[in-house]
């Protein structure tokens, strides 16, 4: 009827299983979990898992067929290590996997070479119970910066980076970095359906059009302790690329109604039909 509001019916109703206490402690100090995909990174892992947090609440590994027994390297360092096959190839699909599979109020995507340092989790997680829906790691901000990106790589992502921020409003300052850590809440508005390096600028924009609240912070990225970058400039750079340019042309999603469990921390997500 005109101007009345409209009855939500009980059993669209999704509730909570956090009582009031359970939601204030979420929001100040939520239950982290982290992700690392890994290829080969068997040498590298002890150096990573070494600078964990000890707060955290769950790592999830997600391994693509190692053969240097990256696996079993991590169940010994890491006893509680949660590990997650992925479906496909690539750093894309293993991120996907590995967010499926997070039990965690805010997720931490975590590179396991040794170049992302584990310590800096914690200045992720402080902007996130600050305010921001996603923390986005910067190379380039004021106290970030890297000692592993060549020169080719620095141009095309400032060429990248500037392109997106054309496109969509946005203003990054540093597109191709994979370090960067959101709410779950966030998780309808990625949906990743890409395999590849792309991934990252593919969640940059979703979470953009999505209209979520984005907070830069400066990291480090040292260099890869063993081994070499899975990444190859110019391949990987033409499927970003591809990826900026076709986002344009994809409706965004309404996302699908969200429990209160997992919209728990951000009242930034809309207060949604049914959602208590
Ligand atoms: N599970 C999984 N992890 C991957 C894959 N490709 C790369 N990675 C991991 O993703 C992270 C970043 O990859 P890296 O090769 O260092 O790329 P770069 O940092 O862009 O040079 C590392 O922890 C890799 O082990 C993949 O196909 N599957
Ligand atoms: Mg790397």
């Amino acid at each position: 009827m005109l101007g009345q509001a409209e009855e939500i019916p009980t059993d669209a109703r999704i509730p909570s299983r956090y009582s009031p206490a359970e939601l204030t402690t979420a929001m100040t100090a939520p239950r982290v979990s982290v992700v690392v995909p890994t290829l080969n990174e068997s040498r590298n892992l002890p150096h990573v898992f070494a600078k964990l947090p000890s707060w955290i609440y769950e790592v999830v590994l997600v391994d693509g067929n190692s053969t240097d027994g990256t696996v079993e390297i991590a169940r010994q360092l890491f006893p509680d290590v949660r590990i997650v096959g992925q479906t496909r190839r690539g750093k894309g699909n293993a991120l996907a996997c590995g967010f499926e599979a997070c039990r965690g109020d805010v997720i931490v995507m975590l590179d396991a070479d040794g170049s992302a340092n584990p310590e800096e989790i914690e200045i992720f997680v402080d902007a996130l119970v600050e305010g921001a829906d996603f923390a986005k790691g910067s190379r380039f901000l004021e106290g970030g910066g890297s000692s592993d990106i060549t020169l080719t790589r620095r141009l095309g992502n400032w060429f990248l980076s500037t392109l997106v921020n054309a496109l969509y409003g946005t203003a990054y300052s540093d597109l191709c970095y994979g370090y960067n850590a959101f709410w779950r809440h966030c998780l309808p508005h990625i949906e990743i359906d890409c395999d590849g390096f792309e991934v990252e600028t593919l969640i940059n924009i979703r979470v953009a059009r999505a209209g979520l609240r984005i907070t830069e912070v400066p990291s480090f990225e040292e260099d890869r302790i063993y081994g070499e970058s899975n990444l190859r400039t110019f391949r990987d750079g033409f499927r970003v690329l591809r990826t900026i340019l076709r986002e344009r042309r994809r409706r965004q999603p309404r996302p699908r109604l969200v429990s209160a469990d997992e919209a728990v921390i951000s009242d930034s997500v809309a207060p949604a039909e049914g959602l208590v």
